[in-house]
């Protein structure tokens, strides 16, 4: 109360000095911004920051300083307000502003150096004009307003000695894009007319107009294609852009940067790429995988998460075993030397208890090897008598069909799992030790950069943005090229639901790291509030995991193991068998001619003697 009296005072004051050079308007027209402010301005935990421009100086003039003395008067009782902009260090950009501007220019001016840092550019803004001679200037005034994103505005001007509200809409029904000006209000008998619509909400219903969303091609998130001759969008972020569409009524004009940058790099000028498109505003909106990081948080607004995901590795299979390998799967190393040297004692045990007596002589043991041989291998064993001979044969058959029950226990789980098994490089140190390099995107590069344990030295950047990152991954599963590939969880899934039949990656299991991604604004954009709020409602519908359902697949990861449907026996399955019997086969018939040829020149050379 006491400081609004004060300014009474020096209005007063000031008003005597002045009247001899300043023409006074007619003291009768008076219009009042108290009420608009009184009316809309009433989140209460921000401030409404006021300004005064006129030409170069910025002096109020006797009718801003009325406005500006009942603006304060009438609303002391709760109104923060500011008269210079807050050190950009506080980051309380204002929300509410009033300018009080004498013509065009100063309002230029005024505009000009408004930045993202001082001003909130979706806020509300009511901007009085002295002197606004001309009604065509009212339209090139709201052209420049929507040239730096101020919507919610409404200019008061002074039209044949009454006041006038104007304001403008360019989402309007049929109309989109174009910038005119209409009546929000006059004021008459002291009120302003019309005033609660004032402040519409214009974003709520967009009516059908295009935003200029950005985009790259980067399977899963946005996936370019065509299709009978037309160019078609899908894709994780893509169905939530579409579903925005839907919500807030408006259509999608998607634009794709040029050349072989996708992202791009962002810096405070020439940044390149989608990236750069945004932040000289060409664009509404981008996405495209892009992730939240320092550099663009600080040149762009990016909004709520559109995905909660992950940048893990994508490692090669286990180089597949031979058929022939396969047979030894069953028992490792030490047991089949156990075996092995178990046979061969009880072998030479055999032949030192029956072998070397040759007056007790065993029908089915004159060959003692070979016949140990047989029975290892589960054949037939002659006549035998009651005696010790015959408890050491049992003993030994039944010792050989434990193992060889076994090995068929062991075979038939090893025969098929072969092919589901990933290789052995589940975190940063097992790849070093492997020497194989990193391989990815140059956006990516800055997550690893300074990781120790990855760094400069150990990564391969995709040199092109259009490079076919499926036939990266494709040519690791193949064990070509000494690397492992480094990507969002979200390609990989896609990759393996494309690809995983013809060839098959996997994930490292302990290197991972949180790689949220987010649409992207220029920074002085009004979208963003309505986009994240939705998308949040989205995520909390479980509807984002829902849409991205459709590009993923890992039942080659999940059930390798647990598939309760036993499968048939495949050809590369058991063939390691067949090329034994067929070897051992060759081997027998080989034997059988030499045999043949031996008989028949012992037969000659005793002819001949
Ligand atoms: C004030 O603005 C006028 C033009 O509007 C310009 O000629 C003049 O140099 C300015 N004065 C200052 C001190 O900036
Ligand atoms: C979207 O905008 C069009 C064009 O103004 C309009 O015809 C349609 O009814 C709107 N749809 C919704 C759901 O509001
Ligand atoms: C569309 O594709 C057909 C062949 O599939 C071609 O004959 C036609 O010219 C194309 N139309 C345009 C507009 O490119
Ligand atoms: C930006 O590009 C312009 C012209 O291409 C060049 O003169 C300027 O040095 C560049 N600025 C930076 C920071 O690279
Ligand atoms: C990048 O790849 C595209 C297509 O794969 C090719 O046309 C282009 O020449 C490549 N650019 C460079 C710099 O290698
Ligand atoms: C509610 C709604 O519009 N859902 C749609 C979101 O987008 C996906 C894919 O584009 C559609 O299948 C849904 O019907």
């Amino acid at each position: 109360m006491k400081i609004s009296i004060g300014l009474l005072l020096l209005v007063l004051s000031l008003q005597r000095r002045v009247t001899g050079d300043i023409i006074l308007p007619e003291v009768s027209r008076f219009c009042s911004i108290s009420t608009i402010v009184r009316a809309h301005y009433r989140y209460l935990e921000t401030y409404v920051t006021t300004r005064v421009r006129n030409g170069n100086s910025s002096t109020a003039s006797l009718v801003q300083r009325d406005l500006l003395d009942d603006l304060l008067r009438s609303n002391n009782d709760w109104m923060i307000v500011s008269f210079e902009d807050l050190p950009t260090l506080e980051w309380r950009p204002a929300y509410y502003s009033v300018f009080l501007v004498l013509d065009y220019d100063s309002l230029c001016a005024l505009l000009d150096e408004m930045t993202h840092e001082t001003h909130h550019f979706h806020g509300l803004y009511t901007i009085f004009i002295e002197r606004l001679p001309n009604q065509k200037l009212l339209g090139d005034l709201m052209r420049k307003l929507w040239s730096i994103l101020i919507m919610n505005v409404v200019v008061i001007v002074d039209k044949d000695f009454e006041y006038v509200a104007y304001s403008y809409h360019p989402y309007r029904a049929n109309q989109c894009g174009i910038v005119e000006p209409y009546e929000a209000g006059r004021y008459e008998y002291g009120t302003w007319t019309n005033l609660d619509d004032w402040f519409p909400n214009r974003l709520g219903n967009l009516n059908g107009c295009p935003l200029r969303v950005g985009t790259v091609n980067i399977k899963p998130c946005s996936i370019i294609y065509n299709e009978a001759n037309r160019t078609r969008y899908k894709g994780i972020e893509v169905s939530q852009i579409v579903n925005l569409s839907k919500k807030m009524n408006f259509s999608i004009d998607y634009s794709v940067p040029e050349g072989n940058v996708k992202w791009g790099m962002i810096r405070a000028t020439n940044s390149t790429g989608l990236v750069g498109m945004i932040q000289r505003k060409e664009l509404d909106v981008g996405f495209g995988s892009i992730g939240i990081g320092a550099a663009r948080v600080q040149y762009l607004r990016h909004g709520t998460p559109s995905r909660y995901g992950q940048v893990r590795i994508a490692i090669p299979p286990r180089r597949p075993y031979t058929s022939f390998e396969k047979l030894f799967q069953p028992f490792c190393l030490r047991t089949w030397v156990c075996v092995v040297l178990c046979h061969v004692f009880i072998s030479f045990l055999a032949r030192a208890l029956f072998g070397l007596r040759k007056d007790r002589t065993e029908a089915g043991l004159t060959h003692t090897f070979y016949s140990m041989w047989v029975l290892l291998m589960g054949g037939p064993c002659g006549r035998l008598r009651m005696d010790s001979t015959r408890i050491f044969i049992v003993s030994f058959i039944l010792n050989m069909l434990v193992v060889r029950t076994l090995y068929h226990a062991a075979m038939f789980d090893k025969l098929q799992a072969s092919e589901s098994l990933a290789s052995e490089l589940n975190t940063y140190e097992e790849i070093n030790k492997a020497g194989k390099m990193y391989y990815m995107h140059r956006t990516i590069t800055l997550y690893f950069n300074d990781n120790p344990l990855v760094g400069p030295r150990r990564i391969l950047i995709i040199q092109n943005d259009t490079m076919d990152w499926e036939e990266i991954l494709y040519s690791m599963s193949q064990h070509k090229g000494n690397y492992v590939v480094v990507l969002p969880l979200d390609c990989i899934t896609y990759y393996v639901k494309m690809n995983g039949k013809r060839g098959l990656v996997y994930l490292g299991k302990h290197a991972e790291l949180t790689y949220n991604t987010a649409f992207y604004y220029p920074k002085t954009t009004p979208l963003q509030e309505y986009f994240s709020a939705l998308i949040l409602t989205f995520h909390s519908a479980g509807l984002v995991d829902h849409w991205a359902q459709e590009f993923e697949d890992n039942r080659f990861w999940s059930n390798a193991k647990t598939d309760p449907e036993p499968a048939s026996l495949q050809w590369n399955h058991m063939s390691g068998a067949f090329y034994l019997c067929g070897a051992m086969h060759l081997l027998a018939i080989v034997v059988f001619f030499v045999e043949l040829a031996y008989s028949r020149f012992n037969r000659k050379s005793q002819q001949i003697v």
